[in-house]
């Protein structure tokens, strides 16, 4: 295979890692058996004293261990020697007698880091390609070739609990900070670098290594002090992932076992873990997400040949409010575009020019850019009351009041103002683009890009053409959203498009529930613990009911009964309750904070006292509503596969990823059974769950949305 090529001088040997045919580096059954080969020679050949790992690859150091390998396993005791196999390459690595210099650029990731871990010293590249972290537990596994052993004794229990119980990818910078890696370089002189740092160790110089910060280290060692650890990490743990995701409790326990047994003990935890979890449902439901997006990262959107798209240099956002201001911040913070953002009038682009300012200078805060980077960003962001700087934008996005006619009165002014290549979109949640585009002069440039709120933090965008929109409008909006950081799927245009089509009976019924007497805490509750991060009626508060209830009446509209929304909703508004952002909602807010359930909602949408709902119905009645749906709009042609629908789902609603998604899901209950209850709901409350066709015709043919489980 030749994956690594060696040369030596001075007695310093340089191995390139460069696997080919592959865009990243990963560790490969090919690539173990070859650098053992390598190690006994290195190891034996007097001419080398020290080493220098570095790859050949644009931006990949090495991105862990080959994710294809763990889903072709299929047992336990494959997956332990799998598990085996990769430690005992780090252990070489580590016990070499010679010292190695990794010299990081790009991924250094899972099993990348592990190996970077076992050598003597890390230098990486000041580089925003270069992250560095154990993103195991994102697949449902755990770092087993010695990352949970190593990353703790080298920066401290606490630290390394915060990077691996969440996946985190640090950028090199914070990696530094951190201590993981011992040097920052200029990309540039990153092998001039690592190779006089081996060219030192070879004399016999040694890192003297000191903890950066103090935070935690006074606890971190002592026993009573680690246990405080663990019991606040595993707290921590539970709570963000309600106890549906075994990989990060593992991984804890792999970290505690190796500091109170040793490395080897640990170890042996590590692949024990790995081995268990690397075989199940959910690391195996994890896997298909992480490659469903990947996949999406070069889907251009369209079918067939693709046109390319057109760059976006300059972006028209119209309406400075809270979705235009962080649309506009989002542009300039990942895509580096210059962004004129519109209103009417100037107190309202000053709001909202602060609002974006505001976005960039929180990630000053964090210390994800820096105050120099914030100043030449915030530069990028104009804004003013008139037309002026749309003359030249490639794409304007429209985000102004949900309604016909003011977005007709934008789309007109678009129309005058904007070059005749430029992309038009909407950012409307529910209004068809159909309507919307009908006064532009050319609607084949017309689509929508539906993002999601808060946009820095929502990973989702969809993108909705209708039949006019043309191929090269599609490929430019899906990669400027890809620009932008999004994972985007591209939808076809109907009143509520996939996200709010799926979502609305789902706080429909819970809706229903409210008024048939259950609780707002049972119906919250019970689908915290099916696995979406907050219920439907806390979900209700975050949207904000007044938007909740012009999408309700929208899809009620469109759809007909079975998306009648609850007569409460609109009562609550008449009650000037909209939510989180009026501070009054389902729940009660102060100083920013939720507290409890206002109890006086009860008497304001008129719940019936008692509720005679059985528990178990009540979690059937919300995820079967959403799920019928689900089948039907791919039915219609919604979504353009299982795939697409499942990540609009899972990243855009919050749909357990755990469970794969709706589509995957009712793959795995089976149609046959979906079908039989849904007829019992319908049977029971209403016509509304009636099973759809979709769903009728694949119980008869024992069809599946995916080819396999
Ligand atoms: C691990 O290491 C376990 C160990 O602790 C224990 C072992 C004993 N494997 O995303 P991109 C492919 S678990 C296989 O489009 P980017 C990817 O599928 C692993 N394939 O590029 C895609 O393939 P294709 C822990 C991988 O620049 C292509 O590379 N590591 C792997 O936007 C390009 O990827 C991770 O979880 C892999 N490990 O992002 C890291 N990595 O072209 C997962 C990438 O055929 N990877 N591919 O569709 C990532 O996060 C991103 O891919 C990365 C590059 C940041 C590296």
């Amino acid at each position: 295979m030749n994956a690594f090529t060696t040369q030596v001088k001075d007695y310093v040997a340089r191995v390139e890692l460069n696997l080919p045919g592959e865009p990243v580096n990963k560790i490969t059954r090919g690539v173990r058996d070859e650098i053992d080969g390598l190690l006994s020679e290195l190891a034996s050949d007097a001419a080398v004293r020290a080493i220098v790992l570095i790859s050949t690859k644009p931006d990949s150091f090495i991105a862990g261990a080959d994710i294809d390998e763990f889903v072709a396993l299929r047992s336990r005791e494959e997956a332990h020697e799998l598990v085996r196999k990769g430690q005992a390459l780090v252990n070489r690595l580590a016990q070499l007698g010679k010292p190695v210099v990794a010299a990081i650029h790009g991924a250094c990731l899972g099993g990348g880091l592990e190996v970077a871990l076992a050598c003597t010293y890390r230098v990486a590249t000041d580089h925003p390609k270069t992250r560095i972290g154990l993103p195991e537990v994102q697949l449902g596994i755990i770092p087993a070739a010695g990352g949970c052993q190593r990353l703790p004794r080298l920066i401290g229990v606490r630290n390394a609990l915060h990077v691996i119980l969440a996946g985190r990818q640090l950028a090199a910078r914070r990696a530094f900070r951190m201590g993981v890696v011992d040097e920052l370089v200029h990309p540039a002189i990153l092998d001039q670098v690592a190779w006089e740092v081996a060219a030192r160790l070879a004399d016999g110089w040694r890192p003297k290594r000191r903890r950066r910060g103090v935070a935690g280290l006074a606890l971190d060692r002592n026993p009573l002090g680690r246990r405080v650890v663990y019991a606040g990490a595993r707290k921590q743990v539970l709570k963000r992932t309600g106890g549906h995701y075994p990989a990060p409790l593992a991984a804890l326990k792999a970290v505690r076992h190796g500091i109170r047994y040793g490395v080897e003990a640990g170890m042996d935890m590590e692949a024990a873990l790995f081995a268990e979890l690397a075989v199940g449902d959910v690391s195996r439901r994890l896997v298909q997400i992480f490659f469903a997006s990947t996949a999406l990262k070069k889907d251009p959107g369209v079918e067939g040949e693709a046109p390319p798209p057109k760059p976006v240099r300059n972006l028209g956002v119209v309406g400075a409010g809270f979705m235009g201001s962080s649309i506009g911040a989002v542009a300039v913070l990942q895509a580096g575009v210059d962004v004129r953002l519109r209103d009417t009038d100037l107190p309202s682009v000053a709001r909202g020019l602060k609002a974006a300012r505001k976005i960039l200078a929180s990630r000053v805060k964090r210390r994800r850019i820096t105050k120099h980077q914030y100043l030449r960003l915030e530069r990028l962001l104009s804004g003013g009351t008139g037309w002026e700087g749309f003359g030249r934008v490639d794409l304007a996005i429209e985000a102004v009041f949900e309604d016909l006619d003011v977005k007709h009165e934008v789309m007109r002014a678009l129309d005058r103002h904007v070059p005749d290549d430029c992309v038009i979109a909407s950012n409307t949640s529910t209004i068809p683009i159909e309507r919307i585009a009908e006064v532009v002069g050319q609607p084949n440039r017309v689509l929508g890009m539906h993002f999601f709120s808060p946009v820095e933090r929502m990973p989702l965008l969809e993108v909705i053409v209708t039949d006019q929109t043309a191929s090269w409008a599609t490929v430019t909006a899906a990669a400027f959203g890809r620009e932008m950081g999004k994972t985007v799927i591209v939808v076809r245009d109907c009143p509520g498009f996939w996200v709010n089509r799926i979502l609305a009976p789902y706080l429909n019924e819970a809706g229903r529930l409210l008024e048939e007497g259950v609780t707002v805490d049972a119906i919250d509750k019970t689908m915290t613990k099916y696995g979406f991060p907050v219920g439907p009626i806390t979900l209700l508060d975050e949207i904000g009911l007044d938007v909740a209830q012009k999408a309700s009446e929208v899809l009620y509209e469109a759809f007909g009964e079975r998306m009648r929304p609850m007569a409460g909703l609109a009562r609550m508004t008449e009650d000037r309750r909209l939510g989180r952002k009026s501070r009054r909602g389902f729940y009660r807010y102060e100083q920013g904070e939720r507290r409890g359930v206002d109890e006086a909602v009860y008497e304001i949408i008129e719940a019936e006292i008692a509720s005679h709902v059985p528990r178990g119905d009540i979690g059937r009645r919300l995820t079967y509503s959403m799920l019928n749906e689900a089948a039907r709009a791919v039915d219609e042609g919604v979504v353009r596969s299982p795939r697409d629908g499942d990540i609009g789902a899972v990243f855009g609603i919050g749909f357990p990823a755990f469970r794969g998604g709706p589509l995957r899901y009712l793959d795995d209950v089976g149609a046959a059974q979906a079908v039989e209850t849904l007829e019992q709901l319908a049977e029971e409350y209403g016509e509304r769950f009636a099973p759809c066709p979709r769903l009728q015709r694949m119980a008869a043919g024992a069809e599946r949305f995916y080819p396999s489980a």
